[in-house]
Parts: structure tokens; sequence; C-alpha cells
């Protein structure tokens, strides 16, 4: 079949089981990306995907030989709260809060479920032809190739912003053998507008540097060691990840709740969980409760560990219970120095005498000089 025929057919397909946008382009290597790689990966950032082979990163034919074009696809999630029953009135518990994405179905299911089913399509009008797709972890820049396909721009946040949905979407791509025409890029549409850069709470973007991964929070709450103090204080209630340079642009706001999908919907304690309850869940209670998301990648331990940060920033005496639960006996001693952070925040009299009891018993240096900066006093001189 004529390459251009296909490519209509294929796109009709896609939007009809509820692709939101798909775009095609060559499979040349995005070499004016690599010394982003590069840079990336030379200042040691890890979260497994920056340790892949900056060639690999930027070259479609590296992952599929013969691979003559890429199909981007974005499927759009709820970039508000769409389904959610608000807690009953009066209700006092404290609660953090997921980022958008990892709410709902975990994405990379559901894109890869949409990819392989434009994979089967494409081999049932071109049997022989090869295709293999990937979502996230397949070591391809996807967003330098979901603009140079035509579905948005690189916004300031470093974020793909597409015109219809702002930058709530997540992609997907198939690298074909077959010779899509290709589609062209748009026009960047940021203009002027910095608003993302303004609102980021961690100072995280540098505009025309690469994101400052130390402090994004997206990064950071995916961490499981003890984050700075300061640090701290500004991961806020935030679980897992971070909206807020999303929150503010323009694009998002306009683009509204995208409603349609119900992969993408959660209720209220999944978006908002109550501090409590995640506090004292165990792994197996945990995968139960949110193995379904994205937001289990890391397992248990972020979650917990900005839990007991999102409790000492939101002065939530109602976990004081099971934050001293986790001082007295959480094997992590992470989590005990956090706890003890925490609780050095209540002003409260059980949580001080918790910390007072807490530095009889506990051997980790570490966590000593949380308890003693918890109840003021000066730094644990060392055995
Ligand atoms: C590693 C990673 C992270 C890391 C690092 C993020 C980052 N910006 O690099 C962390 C954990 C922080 C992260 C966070 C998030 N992530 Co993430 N992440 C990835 C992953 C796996 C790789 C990204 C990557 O390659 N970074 C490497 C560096 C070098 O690239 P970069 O920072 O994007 O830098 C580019 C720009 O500088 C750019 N550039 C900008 N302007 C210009 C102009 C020119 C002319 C040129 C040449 C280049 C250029 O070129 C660089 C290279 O492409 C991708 C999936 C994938 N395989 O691509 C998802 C991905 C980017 N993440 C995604 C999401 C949703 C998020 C979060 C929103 C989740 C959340 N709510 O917390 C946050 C957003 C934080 C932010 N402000 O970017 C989506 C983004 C969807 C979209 N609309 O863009 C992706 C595409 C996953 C997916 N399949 O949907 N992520
Ligand atoms: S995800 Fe949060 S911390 Fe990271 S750049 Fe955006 S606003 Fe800043
Ligand atoms: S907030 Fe403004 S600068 Fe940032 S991505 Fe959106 S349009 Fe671009």
């Amino acid at each position: 079949m004529d390459p251009a025929a296909l490519k209509e057919k294929v796109k009709a397909y896609a939007y009809s089981i509820g692709v939101n946008k798909i775009g095609f382009t060559d499979a040349e290597a995005l070499t004016e990306h690599l010394p982003f790689v590069v840079r990336r990966r030379e200042a040691g950032y890890r979260y497994g995907i920056n340790e892949g082979d900056p060639a690999k990163r930027i070259d479609p034919s590296r992952h599929l030989p013969g691979a003559k074009s890429v199909i981007s696809i974005a499927l759009a999630y709820p970039g508000a709260d769409p389904v959610v029953v608000a807690p009953q009135e009066g209700e006092a518990l404290s609660r953090g809060r997921f980022s958008l994405i990892s709410r709902g179905r975990d994405y990379h299911v559901v894109v890869s479920g949409k990819l392989e089913q434009i994979r089967e399509y494409i081999l049932s009008l071109v049997p022989g032809s090869s295709a293999v797709h990937m979502v996230d972890t397949g070591e391809i820049l996807e967003k330098a190739l979901a603009v140079k396909a035509g579905l948005g721009w690189f916004g300031r946040n470093t974020l793909l912003v597409t015109p219809e949905y702002g930058s709530w979407v997540c992609l997907g791509e198939l690298i074909t053998d077959i010779p899509f025409p290709p589609d062209l890029p748009l026009d960047n549409g940021c203009g002027p507008c910095s608003a993302c850069i303004s609102a980021c709470p961690a100072n995280a973007i540098r505009e025309g540097e690469d994101l400052d991964l130390d402090r994004c929070l997206a990064c950071v709450t995916l961490g499981k060691s003890m984050p700075e103090p300061k640090i701290r204080e500004i991961m806020g209630d935030n679980l897992y990840g971070c909206d807020i340079c999303q929150q503010v642009c323009p694009y998002n706001k306009k683009a509204g709740q995208i409603n349609d999908r119900p992969e993408f919907l959660y209720s209220y304690d999944e978006a908002y969980p109550v501090l409590k309850n995640i506090l004292s869940l165990s792994n197996k209670a945990f995968r139960e409760r949110f193995g379904h998301t994205s937001g289990a990648w890391r397992g248990r331990t972020p979650v917990q560990r900005n839990a007991v940060i999102a409790a000492g920033n939101l002065v939530a005496r109602d976990t004081i219970p099971e934050l001293v639960n986790i001082l007295d006996s959480d094997p992590r001693p992470v989590l005990r120095g956090l706890a003890a952070w925490a609780l050095g925040r209540m002003g409260d009299p059980r949580a001080f005498q918790a910390l007072a009891d807490a530095l009889e018993i506990e051997k980790d240096p570490a966590v000593i000089e949380e308890i003693m900066q918890g109840l003021g006093k000066k730094s644990f001189p060392g055995p």
C-alpha cells in the first residue's frame, strides 16, 4: 500500500481507539540532542533511564534495524480532579497528594496497549513489516520525537506542550520500517510566557539549561534518601511527582478537564490519601492499594518517606501516633530520622516526649542528630 494512504488509515484507526494525537517523523538520529543527554548523564543523575547509552537514546535505528519512521502518539490524561468524592464534611484527617499522572491505571500499560493495537493494525495491512513500541522506559527521547512529529513543542518547563491538551499528555512511540511521509513540527507556542519558571517552588527550571534534578520535586520525590531540611520544606504535601509547573501553564488551563478515558479515573482517596493510613501501610497493603498506578513504580519507601515529610510540613498532629511508631520501631533509618524531624515541628507534648524517649535508645548517629534538632538541642557531639 502507498505509505501516504497507509498513514491516513493508521491515523483514522488510532483516533478510533482513543489516541488523542498522532504524528509521523523520520527515523534519523536526533543528533542535536546528544549534548543534552551527555550533559545529563555526566551530571550523575541516574533514575533508571538516564543511565542508558546516549547513542541509543537519540537513535531509533538502534532499536529497530532498518527503521524508516517513528509514529509518536499522545494520550491525554485528566489535568484536574474530575472524579473525586469529596471527603466527609468536617473531616480532620491530613492528606498527601499524588501527581496527576501517577493516579488511575498505570499509563505505561494503557499507552502500550494502544501502541500494540496500532502495531497489529499495521501488520494486518502490511504483512512482514516490523515495528517496536516504547513508553517511557524505552531509552529513546520521547519528547524530542514528539516535537519532530508535530505533536507540540518543548515548553520552558522542558515538557511537551500540545496546543489542544497542554502538557497533560503521556507519550509513546512505534518505530517502524515503513517510510511514512513525515509531519511538520509546530512553532513553539510559549511566546513571552514564563509562568512555569516563576511558579516552581524549587527554582529548578533554568531556561536554556537543564532542569536541576537535585531540586526538581518530581525527581526528589522518587528518592529514598534523606533530603536536606530546606528541600523537605518545599516538598509540601507531594507523595509522588509534582505538577506545579504544569498547573500554571496557560495551555493546560485552557485544556480544562479531559475526562473521557475511564482507565485514568481515580477516587479521591487514591489521589489524596490520608497520611496516617500511608504511614502504617505494609508492603503488601501498599501493592494492593497502589500497585495498579505508576506511583507504585519506586515501591513503598519513597511514598512513605514523602508522607512523613508531608506530615511535618502540614503540622499534621493527627499523624503523631504513626510518626511515634516509626521513630520507635521502623527498620529504615531515613524514615526514623524524618519522623523525628516531623515530630519536632508538631509543638505537641506527645511528640516531645516521644523524641526524648527515642534519644535514650536510638543508635544511628544521623537519626540521633534529627532527634536532637527536633528537641531543639544542639547538635549531637558524636560518640
Ligand atoms: C528521566 C525522566 C524524568 C526525570 C527527568 C525529567 C527531565 N526533564 O529530563 C524526572 C524524574 C525529573 C521526571 C519528571 C517528570 N516527568 Co518524566 N520522564 C523522564 C524520561 C524517562 C526521560 C526524559 C529525558 O530523556 N531526559 C533527558 C534530558 C536530557 O532531556 P530533557 O530534560 O527533556 O531535556 C531536553 C530539553 O532540554 C530539550 N530541549 C528543550 N528545548 C530545546 C530546544 C532545542 C532547539 C533543542 C535542540 C533541544 C531542546 O532537549 C533535551 C533533550 O531532549 C521521559 C520518557 C522518555 N523516555 O523520554 C519521561 C517523561 C518526559 N516524563 C513525563 C512526565 C509526565 C513527567 C512529570 C510531569 C511527572 C510528574 N508529574 O511528576 C515530571 C515533569 C518534570 C519536568 N518539569 O520535566 C512524560 C512527559 C509528557 C510531556 N507532556 O512532556 C514523559 C515523556 C513520559 C511519557 N512517556 O509520557 N521525568
Ligand atoms: S515538577 Fe515541580 S519542582 Fe520540578 S520543575 Fe516543575 S514545578 Fe519545579
Ligand atoms: S507555562 Fe508558559 S513558558 Fe511554561 S510551558 Fe506553559 S506556555 Fe510555556
